[in-house]
């Protein structure tokens, strides 16, 4: 154990030099400046947006390419729909990332399947990684019980969003 934390803190300082902490809580992953954990139950949206607070992180905002390539793999091997923290409930096709309170912008990273978000049977205001189409950005019922990825920001990075 005394040998795992001194490998960790020489990681740390290695890693702090990247700005790129590698030592994630167990459960988490580590890409880029994040952490992310993929919930192994399921839950509402609201419930995602909860738990994931609980755990002392986020539900996932999606903010470049390179993250959404990361996440749609590690989704992809797990054979799950995924909530992400995008939501138009407050108001109809206005996307927002509901942590950061980050509009989804016409110039914002996006990866919605073609054809979505449609909001199909007008009730669907929630977002989620579909496994059902090629793993990327479906609008789905927010009240529906899947798979979730809350993200944490590594110690050496301010805020996730
Ligand atoms: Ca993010
Ligand atoms: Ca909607
Ligand atoms: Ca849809």
């Amino acid at each position: 154990m005394a040998a795992y934390i001194k490998w960790c803190i020489r990681v740390f300082i290695i890693s702090s030099l990247f700005a790129n902490a590698l030592c994630c809580p167990s459960g988490w992953m580590t890409h880029g400046s994040s952490c992310y954990h993929f919930s192994h139950d399921t839950e509402d949206w609201i419930g995602a947006l909860q738990f994931c607070r609980e755990l002392k992180g986020q539900l996932v905002e999606i903010n470049d390419a390179s993250e959404n390539t990361f996440l749609e793999a590690e989704v992809k091997l797990r054979k799950n729909s995924f909530w992400i923290a995008l939501s138009d409930v407050e108001e109809e096709s206005t996307w927002i990332w509901m942590n950061s309170r980050q509009p989804l912008r016409s110039s914002s990273f996006n990866d919605w399947i073609p054809g979505q978000p449609d909001n199909y049977g007008a009730d669907e205001n929630c977002a989620c990684i579909y496994s059902q189409a090629n793993y990327q950005w479906n609008d789905y019922p927010c009240h529906e019980n899947i798979h979730y990825i809350c993200e944490m920001a590594d110690d050496s990075t301010e805020v996730v969003g």
